[in-house]
């Protein structure tokens, strides 16, 4: 009997041939950039900013997401996409314009040239930040953005909705929380989503049988929630930790929202008074 195949090491299987990570360089992105690579034979990492170089299994290509021809470069041999590029936060929007509206418009237009099967989108909770801290929040509930950042992630939302409906390209749109370390604040006691969470969620939007075009909340377990997952159910998200581990750091019990401060009323937070900017 010829045993040669049995003793081989066995190669693991990775699903995707090809993922594409955008804000490779960014918070997120960095955090990111090993924990996918179980997922796809090739992670190609790209941003606007200096990476680093290539490891086992990565490419690394610098790109602005605003440049059409380069995005359509990108996005050969690409099956999914992570796009976390552009402007992270409330800003000019003449520079929000650029990275997230034609940004976005030309990653879904080159991922529907070259056949990309999936792309989850980092939206953000600023989507909706006009909606108030004592109200509860489902999917179905139209957008109110709370800056020219959120729009831009309105915005975001409607172009993948719109090439989910005209081609099938399936996207879940993650309405990201506070992805970091730790609350750094009494409102991030609502909105944290751990790095453990948010790969999880990432895990379950790429690998779920199907996913059309899904809006979710990107939230850990939080004691006290302004948002309701129950269209995302399909995703299979369970998230496995809590803001409540902080609890100790925000001993000051006083009520939330507090009166007459927008920042405390308004799911948004400080974006509420950061814009809007123009050049
Ligand atoms: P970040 O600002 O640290 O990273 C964004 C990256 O995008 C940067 O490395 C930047 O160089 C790159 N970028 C900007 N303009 C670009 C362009 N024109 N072309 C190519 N790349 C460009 O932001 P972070 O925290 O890592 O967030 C990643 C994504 O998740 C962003 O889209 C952000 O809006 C979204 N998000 C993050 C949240 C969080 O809690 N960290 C909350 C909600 C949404
Ligand atoms: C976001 O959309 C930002 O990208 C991030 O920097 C935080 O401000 C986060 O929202 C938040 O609301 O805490």
């Amino acid at each position: 009997m010829n045993n040669t195949v049995a003793t081989q090491p066995t190669k693991p299987i990775k699903p995707f041939k090809r993922i594409l990570l955008t804000g490779a360089a960014g918070g997120l992105g960095r955090v990111l950039r090993e924990r996918i690579k179980p997922w796809a034979e090739v992670v190609r990492l790209s941003d606007l900013a200096e990476m680093g170089e290539a490891g086992p299994g990565e490419e690394v290509v610098r790109c602005d997401l605003a440049d059409k021809a380069a995005v359509l470069a990108l996005m050969e041999g690409v099956d999914a996409v992570l796009h976390f590029g552009g402007i992270s936060t409330e800003a000019p929007f003449e520079d929000i314009m650029q990275a997230n509206i034609l940004g976005v418009a030309n990653l879904y237009e080159a991922a529907q040239k070259h056949g990309v099967q999936r792309i989850v989108f980092a939206s953000s909770n600023h989507a909706v930040g006009y909606y108030k801290t004592t109200d509860m929040l489902d999917a179905s509930m139209p957008a109110r953005a709370d800056s020219m950042y959120g729009i831009s992630k309105c915005f975001g939302e409607t172009m993948s909705r719109y090439y989910y409906d005209r081609f099938g390209l399936e996207t879940v749109c993650i309405r990201i929380g506070s992805s970091f370390p730790e609350p750094a604040n009494k409102r991030m006691m609502s909105t944290y989503f751990s790095y453990d969470d948010l790969t999880e969620m990432l895990r379950c939007s790429l690998f779920a049988p199907r996913v059309g075009h899904t809006i979710v909340f990107g939230m850990s377990d939080n004691d006290s929630v302004w948002w309701d997952n129950r269209y995302a159910r399909h995703l299979g998200y369970k998230a496995r930790d809590s803001s409540a581990q902080f609890a100790h750091k925000f001993p000051d019990t006083a009520a939330f929202p507090e009166k007459d401060d927008v920042t405390t009323i308004y799911q948004g937070g400080k974006f509420l008074l950061d814009g809007p900017m123009f050049k």
